[in-house]
């Protein structure tokens, strides 16, 4: 299974970054990328370290990471909306080397980083390398808290459903209810190649799309967005991988002499975990709620990003093990594989649908770490178990169907195949001991 798991990345391989997955994902994805180099550093770590040069290579002059780089001028006309939609020179931080998007994505990189060198076990390059790239992630960090923190309240905000990673997540709904957009009129790449049921709707790329021209209008200033924009989302998976990304670098920072740095960091951190478990703990729910800035409320929903902050150490003891209630529900006593992207227990919940329902690895990546660095070993190991049930039977696929019963009828998951982040992930569970 490692084996093919390898052949899947080399095969997704460019020249120094690796594609999400062919035909409908081909370029350089941001968190993609972090996962990838986590794979790659099992078995190549030459890989591991361009992908995440390559991605540094694109960032912004304000410390800002885009979220796709748009390297291949011949894919462009494959891929809805690309570089010529974007239009990244209006803003005057962006890449004078790759044309990007000007949104970002989960800021994985701080432990990326910190996974790759301890998998690299001394091999030479790799202090030269954390060196390089430290003040680089440090230098997103500093962005997102100067800039996506109004409050200065350690949490800072997504403008977009792009920048959560979940993209047509159903707790964006309420938000899309709250204003009016014209029907815009364009060519969908994504669903000639994969089932629309399994895709965003039309109507919902209308206010993916709307919100970018806004931005534009704008020209990507960060200021009038946060004083005007009718989507400023506080999410508890995005938070998570700052705060886990911040404890990757104290640790770093500490090995490698950037004393200042960590200072810094400890002082985000604290604030962060702080306003984490004041402002998007659901003690009913028993889980992390996403907050709508402009709104002032939470939004409506409970989704596997809640389940994020167990990742980043955020929950206490107590906190815990009310979480691990919410994902026995989540399974609807075991009718369900760990974990679905929503509550399927919520009538807006999608079993096909990309981020209204199915699972995902990354995810559940992500919750299987988290488990285990609460001592919660066989919770992790039920994660697991379902997890590598799932692509042992149908596939590397992008998502997978997580009602069980259904599940059996079926020979294929759900999405791309050949999924570069489903096959980094599965290297690294394979590699783990647990
Ligand atoms: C999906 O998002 C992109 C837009 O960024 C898309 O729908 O085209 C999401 O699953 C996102 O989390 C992921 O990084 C990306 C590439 O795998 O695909």
């Amino acid at each position: 299974m490692s084996k093919h798991a390898q052949q899947i990345l080399q095969t997704n391989n460019r020249d120094g970054y690796t594609i999400p997955g062919a035909g409908i994902y081909p370029f350089q994805w941001k968190w993609d990328s972090g996962f990838i180099a986590l794979g790659y550093s099992h078995f190549d770590l030459q890989k591991a370290m361009s992908e995440m040069e390559t991605l540094f290579d694109a960032q912004w002059t304000n410390g800002f990471v885009p979220h796709i780089i748009f390297h291949s001028v011949a894919e462009r006309e494959n891929y809805f909306p690309n570089a010529d939609f974007y239009h990244s020179s209006l803003s005057e931080d962006a890449s004078l080397n790759y044309e990007t998007t000007t949104l970002t994505q989960p800021p994985v990189e701080g432990w990326v980083l910190e996974r790759v060198f301890q998998n690299a076990h001394q091999q030479t390059e790799i202090e030269d390398f954390v060196k390089k790239l430290f003040p680089k992630v440090m230098a997103q960090h500093e962005y997102l808290y100067e800039n996506r923190d109004p409050f200065h309240e350690g949490l800072v905000y997504i403008q977009h459903n792009w920048e959560s990673g979940t993209d047509n997540s159903p707790v964006w709904d309420e938000i899309w209810r709250s204003f009016k957009v014209p029907a815009y009129d364009f060519s969908r790449k994504d669903t000639q190649l994969v089932k629309e049921e399994q895709r965003p709707l039309k109507r919902e790329y209308d206010y993916y799309l709307y919100l970018i021209d806004l931005f534009k209008k704008w020209h990507y200033n960060d200021k009038s967005i946060a004083e005007k924009s009718p989507f400023l989302v506080q999410d508890p998976l995005f938070n998570s991988m700052l705060v886990a990304s911040n404890k990757s670098l104290i640790r770093l920072g500490k090995q490698f002499g950037f004393s200042q740095e960590v200072k810094q960091l400890e002082r985000w951190n604290k604030k962060s975990v702080l306003s984490f478990n004041e402002k998007l703990f659901d003690k009913e729910a028993g889980m992390y709620r996403h907050f709508d800035l402009r709104g002032g409320k939470w939004l409506d929903g409970l989704t596997s990003s809640g389940f994020a902050p167990l990742f980043a150490g955020i929950p206490t003891h107590q906190q815990m093990k009310k979480m691990l209630l919410a994902l026995e529900r989540f399974s609807r006593d075991g009718k369900y594989f760990f974990t679905p992207s929503f509550d399927p227990g919520n009538d807006r919940f999608e079993s096909q649908r990309y981020w209204r329902g199915p699972v995902w690895v990354n995810m559940n990546w992500l919750i299987i770490e988290g488990l285990k660095s609460y001592g919660e070993r066989d919770w992790a190991h039920k994660i697991k178990e379902d997890t590598l049930q799932m692509v042992r039977e149908q596939g590397f696929f992008e998502y997978f169907e997580p009602d069980k019963e259904k599940s059996r009828k079926q020979q294929f998951g759900y999405g791309g195949k050949q999924f570069s982040w489903t096959a980094a992930l599965i290297i690294d569970i394979l590699n783990d001991k647990l």
